[in-house]
Parts: structure tokens; sequence; C-alpha cells
């Protein structure tokens, strides 16, 4: 058996942070991050052997739990037949009239490899579509790392971001507008200003990069306003939520139409596929029909998409999306009853599958209070829990995600250790 730590040390020796995405490296919590060997259900094992409930789930897409037993079949049937053609395939055609039925608001549909891919070329699109240059997007949110949304906010309110990355020219991100999250009243003086030379806003309906954060129903009425008002494309990142925290996305949620959607992860069930869609006059601005250039090698790979046509198949199910919302109601709820038994500064909330955990008396429902986290405090948890078995995102700033094979076992050994954890903290806490 070969420890983490040789691994993550060999790792370093050749890949930038020994991780191939930077949050995989534990930068954020310190320590040794997990080299995974398999997967089944609910549950990873490390390279030592141990066993922890995952929370991660690959960022999402594990809707359905690890090596679910139907999509494992799809994709060793399809890898039987070919891996890529690079010619289109009858595939592709099924899961972009599955995704449409199911996302309604999308009449046409492309897909990439990539939710950074589908990001990117949702904002070309738009500014092909209204001939416009600005973008907005929302402190705290994250789209991919295109450089024209590895943006932070500018030094005014409503001037233009600064690169949030090295790399990054200026004259990039010179377009893109960084405005508050859930603050309605600082879009209405954007498109104010700015209004006919918005070319889009960009939102997660449901924020899951600065943890949970759901968007208010007035700040996205107000957004759908505006960019009717103004001829402005109104974009849902949905990679997140998207068939996340309902079958229909947060747009069903909210009962809010967006002009184009961006879709990833739970679509490609662990494989990489990602769309973007949306009215029917915008897409066709896409090559080959339009001027608005976009391709992939790999886009709409036949491995890749029997991986999402098994993943929708399941998700599409009835009850599917009632029973993932109870369970993961249930564990938060008895996360907040937990911590609040221990005395300790920890709640929790839920939207769907999706789940935050906050170092805070009260979720946050702004960029500043999830800020105001203790962030030392989620770290001291995230070991604890990860010690006894249990793996979360390793940042105090990650959604977390249950998925259908998150058993009663699998809660009931998470909400076990979590009261061991907080009863820790209390100790520590004591004794300072
Ligand atoms: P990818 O390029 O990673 O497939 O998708 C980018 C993306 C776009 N939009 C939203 C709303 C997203 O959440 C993401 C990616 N999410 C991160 C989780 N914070 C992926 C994890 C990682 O970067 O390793």
């Amino acid at each position: 058996m070969v420890s983490n730590d040789t691994l993550f040390t060999r790792a370093q020796s050749i890949i930038p942070g020994g991780v191939n995405s930077p949050v995989r490296a534990f930068r954020s919590v310190g320590g040794t991050p997990r080299f995974i060997v398999r997967g089944a259900g609910p549950y990873v094992w490390d390279a030592e052997g141990r066993r922890y409930v995952d929370y991660i789930g690959s960022w999402g897409p594990l809707i359905l739990g690890h090596a679910h037993p139907a999509v494992v079949r799809a994709v060793q049937d399809a890898a039987a037949r070919g891996l890529s053609y690079g010619m289109p395939t009858e595939a592709e055609i099924e899961i972009a009239e599955r995704v449409c039925a199911l996302v309604p608001s999308m009449e046409r549909v492309r897909f990439t490899s990539s939710g950074t891919e589908a990001a990117m070329t949702a904002i070309r699109l738009a500014r092909g579509f209204t001939g416009r240059d600005i973008i907005i997007k929302f402190e705290g949110c994250y789209h991919g790392h295109a450089d024209a949304l590895l943006v932070k906010a500018g030094s005014g309110l409503l001037t233009h971001g600064q690169p949030s990355s090295s790399g990054v020219p200026k004259e990039t991100t010179q377009h893109t507008m960084v405005l508050d999250y859930n603050d309605a009243q600082q879009l209405e003086d954007a498109f104010r200003e700015h209004g006919k030379r918005i070319a889009a806003v960009m939102v997660e309906p449901v924020a899951g990069n600065m943890n949970l954060v759901p968007g208010a129903p007035e700040f996205l009425r107000t957004m759908r306003e505006l960019c009717t008002r103004h001829g402005s494309t109104l974009v849902f990142d949905e990679v997140m939520s998207g068939f996340r925290v309902a079958l229909g996305g947060a747009q069903s949620l909210y009962g809010i139409t967006p002009d184009v959607t961006v879709l990833g992860k739970v679509i490609g069930g662990g494989m990489p596929v990602a769309a973007l869609g949306g009215r029917r006059d915008i897409m066709e601005h896409l090559s080959p029909l339009g001027g608005v250039y976009q391709a992939g090698t790999l886009s709409g790979n036949p491995v890749s998409v029997a991986a999402g046509l098994a993943t929708l198949s399941e998700i599409a199910k009835p009850g599917f999306y009632e029973a993932l919302a109870a369970i993961t109601g249930d564990f938060t709820a008895r996360m907040n009853a937990a911590a609040s038994a221990a005395g300790v500064p920890f709640c929790a909330a839920s939207v769907g599958g999706m789940f935050g955990i906050f170092a805070r008396a009260t979720p946050p429902a702004s960029y500043a209070e999830v800020m105001q986290s203790d962030k030392p405090l989620f770290n001291r948890f995230f070991h604890l829990m990860l010690d006894a078995g249990v793996h979360f995102a390793p940042s105090a700033y990650e959604a977390g995600f249950v998925s259908s094979a998150h058993d009663a076992a699998a809660i009931d050994f998470t909400l076990a250790a979590a009261t061991q954890a907080f009863g820790q903290l209390t100790l520590q806490a004591g004794e300072k």
C-alpha cells in the first residue's frame, strides 16, 4: 500500500501543485489530499484503504452516486463500439432532445466538453447576437476560467472589472462588470448607466461557488425584466444547479426563463459533457449557421453522451427529486440540530440535492456574509470529519452534494461523526 503523502509528493514532482484542478490540492484547508482508488454509491476509498462518505460527488456530476450500474454499463457498451468519431451520431440527437424537453427555455442546444467552454461560448454568443461588449457577472459566482470571466470587482461600484488571475490582459476584462450578488439596486443602477451597451448578464441562479447562496427571487426577477427592457441576453449558468436543484434546474424553481442556459456536471454523469442552449434566434448565430465560432474535438463524444443519457434516464424517473431533496433536507436539518446542541456557530442549508455548511450562525445571503464565516473553525471541522471518514469539499467556500445513493447508513454515519466533531470544537473553544 502506498500512502497519500507518498502519492502527493510524487504528484507534485510532475503536476503543478500535484493536482489537475486547484481546489483538489487542499490549500484552503491544509493537509494532504486523499488519492482515490475507487467509488461505489455514496462512498470512495483512498490509497490507504480508508472509506469516506463522499459529499463532493466530483463537484456535482455524481447525482446517482459512484459507479451506478446503469451508467457504467452504458459507458462500457458505448466504448466497445468505439471511443470517438468526430462525426455526428444519433445519440447526440437523443441527448439534445432530452435536455431541451426537460429545460423548455432551450429551443436549441450545443454540446461541449466542459462548463468553461460552454460559459465562454455563451459570452461570445451574447456579444455576437447583440453586437455589444459589456458583460455583467457577480462577485462570488464562478463560470469557469475563460479570460473574460476571470474578473474581480473593479475599484468603483460600476467600474469595469480587474483580472482575478495573472496572465489575463486588462483589455480582456475591461468590458466585464462585477456587481454584488443579490443586490437588485446595483443592477438597476448599472442598466441605467450602461443599458444599451450591455450584451449579457451571467449569473448562477443558485450560487454554489461561494458556498451555497440561493438567488433572491426579487434579484432574479429584476435581472429578467432589465435584460428584456434593454435587449440584453440573460444567461443562467446552471452548470452546477442544472438537474441538481430540480429536474428543470433553478429556472424551474424560480419560474424565470433565461435567454441562454449553460449546463454541465450532471448531464455527463461523471463524464465530460457540458452544453449551452436557449432561444433559437440566439443559438442560430452559432457556427456553422452564424458568425459566432465555437468548436470541439470531443464535443458530444459518444462514450460521454452514453453516460449522460443513462444518468438522465435515472433522474427523470418519478419521485427522484422529491426523494433527493428529502434526503438532503433531512441531512441539513440534523446537522443544524447537532451544531445547535453543541453550541457551535455552524449551520447548514440546502436546495434540492445541493447543500452548504457554514461556519457561522445563519446561512449567508451575500458574498460579504459568506466572507464573515469562521474559516479556521471550518477547517478544523473539515479535518475532524475527514479523519472520521466523511469527505466534505476542502474549502469553506464550496457547496456540497448529496446523491440518490446516500442512504440512511451513510447519513447516520455522517451525523454521528458531526456530533463528535462539534463536541470537540466546543472543547477546543473552552480550552482557549
Ligand atoms: P468546468 O469547466 O469545471 O466543467 O465548469 C466550470 C463551471 C462553470 N459554471 C459553474 C457554475 C461551475 O460551478 C463550474 C465549475 N465548478 C467547480 C466547483 N467549484 C468545479 C471544480 C473545479 O474547479 O475543480
